[in-house]
C-alpha cells in the first residue's frame, strides 16, 4: 500500500460523495446523488459507464500514487481500455518509479505505457482525474485546481474523509482493485472475448494483481477468485510465468546466507544474528526469517542485526501459541518512556533497540559480540533453554554426525 495513503485527501478533492466509515461504500450507496435520483439503484459498472460516457472527448489522466504495483497497473490498464472504448483518451502516470524488478518486468513484457511526472504543470492538459487503486493523490505533487477528480476505485480502507468524485467505487471487502475491474468487464463493460489485440495483456495484468495484492490468493475473497478466473480464461500464460518468477536481490540473499550460517535452533525454534546490514537492505532481514520459517521443523524464527544505529529484527511464527508482541515485549521489554521496543501482529512482528554511544564504536567486531550477546541473554527470557557457545558448538556436532550418518547411508544404498 502506498505509504501517504494516511495522508489527507488534497484539498482540490473536496467532497461529495462519503466514502467513510467502512465497508458500506460500494458505488451503490455512494452514486446515487450523482448519476440518477438520490434512491436509484445503479450497479457501479453502470455508474461508470454513465460519468465515462458524460466526458467523451474530454483528456483524462489515471493517477497512480506509490510506486506503482500490479494491482495498480492492472487497474489501471482496465480503466483506460474502458475509457478508450467510450471515447475518452486516457493516459496513465505515476510519480515515484516502478521499483521492484518484477513490476518493471510486468510493465515491460506487456508494453504498459506510463508516464512518469515531476510536477503538476505536466498535468495541465488534462481535464478530468482517475484514482485506482487508491483514495489520495501522491502527496509531493500539487494537483492543478481545474483538474476534476471524475473516478474512483480501490480497495484500501477509506480514510474518514470525503471524496468529490462523479463516481466512487471503494470497497474494503475485496482482495484487489484488479477484482473490481474485472467485474466490471465481466459485467458488460468492455468484456474480454479474446478478440480485441489487448485482450491478452489487459487480462494477464489483472490476474496478476490479483495474485500479488491477495499474497498469492491466501487473502482471496469468493470474489477476487472468481474475477481471477474471468481474467484467466484470456491471460497470457507465458508472460504470466515469466512476471511471476520470485526475484531477490543480492544483498537480501547475503543476509540469508549469514543467516543460515548462524542459525541456532532450539526444538522448534531458531534464531540468527547476521551482522551489519546496510539500512537500504533492512527489508532482507524479515526476507530471512520468512525464508527460514519454511524450515519444516520450525515454527518460530528470529533474524538480527544491526542497521545504523539499532539492532533491528523480525520475527515469524507459524506457532497459535505465540504472539510476536508478547514475546518480544517479553524479551526486550520497555524503553525509558514505557514503549515497547517492537510489536506485530498474529504471525509476524519487528523490533529496534537504539544502539545509543555504542553506535559509535568503530571496531564492528567488538560492536557485534556485545548485540549477540545481549540479544542471547535477552532470548533467554523467552525460551530459557537457549545455552550461549557450547549450544552452538554441539548443533554443530549433531550437524556433523549428521552429515556422516546420511553420507553412511548413501554408501550403503550404493554398495551391492
Ligand atoms: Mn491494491
Amino acid at each position: 500500500m502506498p505509504s501517504n495513503l494516511t495522508s489527507p485527501v488534497p484539498p482540490q478533492v473536496g467532497a461529495t460523495a462519503s466514502v467513510a466509515g467502512g465497508r458500506a461504500n460500494g458505488a451503490r450507496d455512494t452514486l446515487s446523488g450523482v448519476t440518477g435520483g438520490p434512491h436509484e439503484k445503479v450497479p457501479p459498472r453502470e455508474g461508470l459507464e454513465r460519468v465515462l460516457t458524460g466526458i467523451a472527448g474530454e483528456p483524462l489522466v489515471i493517477l497512480l500514487t506509490g510506486h506503482p504495483d500490479p494491482d495498480s497497473i492492472g487497474g489501471a490498464l482496465a480503466h483506460q481500455r474502458i475509457c478508450e472504448s467510450l471515447g475518452v483518451p486516457a493516459t496513465i502516470a505515476h510519480v515515484l518509479p516502478v521499483s521492484h524488478r518484477e513490476n518493471r518486468a510486468l510493465v515491460k513484457l506487456l508494453n504498459v505505457e506510463m508516464q512518469q511526472i515531476s510536477n503538476s504543470h505536466e498535468l495541465s492538459h488534462y481535464k478530468y482525474l482517475s484514482l485506482v487503486d487508491t483514495c489520495t493523490t501522491e502527496a509531493s505533487l500539487e494537483i492543478p485546481a481545474d483538474l476534476k477528480l471524475l473516478t474512483v476505485v480501490d480497495h484500501h480502507r477509506a480514510l474518514s474523509g470525503k471524496l468529490d468524485a462523479a463516481f466512487v467505487d471503494v470497497r474494503p471487502s475485496i482482495g484487489a482493485t484488479c477484482s473490481i475491474y474485472a467485474e466490471y468487464l465481466q459485467g458488460g463493460l468492455t468484456p474480454l472475448d479474446g478478440e480485441r489485440r489487448d485482450d491478452a495483456r489487459v487480462a494477464t495484468a489483472l490476474l496478476f494483481g490479483i495474485q500479488t495484492d491477495t499474497d498469492d490468493f491466501t487473502l482471496a475473497t469468493p470474489a477476487d477468485f472468481a474475477a481471477a478466473a474471468y481474467a484467466k480464461a484470456y491471460c497470457d500464460a507465458e508472460v504470466l510465468k515469466r512476471v511471476g518468477r520470485r526475484t531477490v536481490s543480492a544483498a537480501a540473499m547475503d543476509v540469508l546466507g549469514r543467516a543460515l550460517a548462524n542459525l541456532s535452533v532450539v526444538r522448534d525454534f531458531a534464531f540468527a544474528g547476521v551482522g551489519m546490514v546496510p539500512s537500504g537492505d533492512r527489508d532482507a532481514i524479515g526476507a530471512a526469517a520468512d525464508y527460514i520459517l519454511m524450515r519444516e521443523d520450525l515454527d518460530t524464527v528470529l533474524v538480527y542485526g544491526v542497521v545504523d544505529d539499532r539492532v533491528d529484527g523480525s520475527l515469524r511464527t507459524t506457532s497459535p501459541s505465540v504472539d510476536p508482541a508478547v514475546f518480544i515485549q517479553t524479551a526486550f521489554g520497555r524503553d525509558r518512556d514505557g514503549k515497547p521496543y517492537g510489536g506485530g501482529r498474529s504471525d509476524k512482528g519487528g523490533f529496534q533497540i537504539p544502539l545509543g554511544l555504542l553506535a559509535d564504536c568503530e571496531d564492528t567486531d567488538r560492536l557485534w559480540a556485545l548485540v549477540q550477546e545481549m540479544l542471547e541473554n535477552r532470548l533467554e527470557r523467552v525460551v530459557p533453554d537457549i545455552e550461549r557457545d557450547d549450544h552452538r558448538e554441539r548443533e554443530r556436532d549433531r550437524d556433523r554426525d549428521r552429515d556422516r550418518d546420511t553420507h553412511h547411508t548413501r554408501r550403503r544404498r550404493t554398495d551391492p
